[in-house]
């Protein structure tokens, strides 16, 4: 299989002036694929080549021979799951349902979500993901550093990319404004509402 870059959700100046079009256009035109075209090159000829990209990530996770694989698989899927994480008409309140109610259950108030993400994508050291997340029926925020995949877990409902590379253009060294301007007015609940009813 030769794997595709994924079509991105929405125009590359869509999230502008919050995320550049810049940005969008170095982010994943160039990391994104970037991840894409060498997952490609180094899986050419092997058994993997048959595989699904969630099976490469999983397979390949446990293996230190495999590690360069397994990274470029995990950053093309994460990616994936990120710009669906985001939304030109994103951010503002969750619709309710469901999916807020567990928010209410699992963190107290929507603003208390906000505050666990925030605080999960600042204290994360160097590159890696923010998440949240379902493990045990609850709601939970976790990250994982540089490309570590949180795939196996029960339930994946969002992401942040907390790399340098996801801001510096925009926000230089301010990787808090970042996380705020996401919360405020990009982050796509109805993608965490679609993957939290999913049965
Ligand atoms: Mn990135």
């Amino acid at each position: 299989m030769v794997f595709e870059l994924s079509k991105l959700p929405y125009e590359e100046k869509a999230l502008a002036p919050y995320i550049s079009e810049e940005t969008i256009q170095f982010h994943y035109k160039k990391h994104h694929a970037g991840y894409i075209n060498t997952l490609n090159e180094l899986i050419k000829g092997t058994n993997l080549e048959t595989h699904s990209l969630e099976e490469i990530i999983k397979v390949t996770e446990k293996y230190p021979s495999q590690k360069s694989i397994y990274n470029n698989a995990s950053q093309a899927w994460n990616h994936t799951f990120y710009w669906h994480s985001l939304s030109p008409v994103g951010g503002g309140e969750i619709p309710p349902g469901d999916f807020k109610d567990a928010v209410i259950r699992d963190f107290g108030s929507v603003d208390n979500l906000k505050i666990e993400l925030k605080k999960a994508a600042l204290s994360q050291f160097g590159s890696g993901w923010t998440w949240l997340i379902v493990e045990k029926g609850r709601l939970k925020v976790i990250s994982t550093s540089n490309a570590q995949s949180p795939l196996g877990k029960e339930r994946i409902l969002l992401t942040i990319d907390v790399w340098e590379h996801a801001y510096y253009l925009d926000y230089q060294n301010k990787r808090a404004d970042y996380i705020q301007t996401i919360l405020d007015h990009l982050i796509n609940w109805n993608f965490a509402i679609e993957n939290f009813s999913r049965s």
